[in-house]
C-alpha cells in the first residue's frame, strides 16, 4: 500500500513532468525561430520523454488505487537570447526535478514505502542522464565560435530520436 504523503508528492510530480515537456516544447519553438532545426529536434525528443515520465507516474498511482488529481500547468518561459542560455535553463530545470525526486525518495524511505522507492529508482537514474545530456549540449554550443560550427552541432542534434524506455504506450506522436 502506497504511503499517502508519497502519493500526494507523486501526484504533484505528474504536473512537474508535464510542465517540463511544455518548457521543452517552448524551447523547441525558440530553436525553430533561430533556424536551428536540429536543436529543436533535441527539444521535441525531450518533450516526448517528459510525457512518458508523467504518464508512467500516472499509471503507477492508478495501479496503487490512488485517484490522480491533475494540477494547473503554468506557462513556460518563451524567449531565450541564444542556444547556450537555453541549454543552461534546461540543465537548471533538470536539477530542480532531481531535487524533487530526492525529496519524494526521502519521504518514501522514512515511511518504508518500498514499492515507491523501487518505482522511483528509475527516475533517480534517469535524472543523472538528463543532467548529463543538458551539460553536453551546453558544452557543444559554448565551443561553437561561428555560424558554421553552430550548424555542425545542429546537424548532430538532428540525429536524436525518441526511443521509449518506459512501458507507456501513449506518446504524443502516437496520439497525433
Ligand atoms: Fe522527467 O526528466 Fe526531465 O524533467
Amino acid at each position: 500500500m502506497i504511503n499517502k504523503d508519497v502519493a500526494a508528492m507523486l501526484n504533484d510530480q505528474i504536473t512537474h513532468e508535464f510542465y517540463a515537456g511544455y518548457l521543452y516544447l517552448s524551447m523547441a519553438a525558440q530553436a525553430e525561430d533561430m533556424n536551428l532545426p536540429g536543436f529543436a529536434n533535441w527539444f521535441y525528443v525531450q518533450h516526448q520523454e517528459e510525457h512518458t515520465h508523467a504518464m508512467n507516474i500516472f499509471k503507477y498511482l492508478v495501479e496503487q488505487g490512488v485517484k490522480v488529481s491533475l494540477k494547473e500547468i503554468k506557462a513556460p518561459k518563451v524567449s531565450w537570447e541564444n542556444p547556450v542560455e537555453m541549454a543552461k535553463d534546461a540543465l537548471k530545470h533538470e536539477e530542480m526535478v532531481t531535487t524533487l525526486f530526492n525529496k519524494i525518495m526521502d519521504v518514501a524511505h522514512s515511511n518504508k514505502d518500498y514499492a515507491s522507492i523501487s518505482f522511483m529508482n528509475w527516475y533517480i537514474d534517469e535524472q543523472v542522464e538528463e543532467e548529463a545530456g543538458a551539460k553536453e549540449v551546453i558544452q557543444k554550443f559554448e565551443r561553437a565560435e561561428n555560424r558554421a560550427a553552430l550548424l555542425f552541432i545542429d546537424a548532430e542534434l538532428a540525429k536524436r530520436v525518441f526511443t521509449p524506455v518506459l512501458p507507456v504506450k501513449a506518446t504524443p506522436v502516437q496520439l497525433a
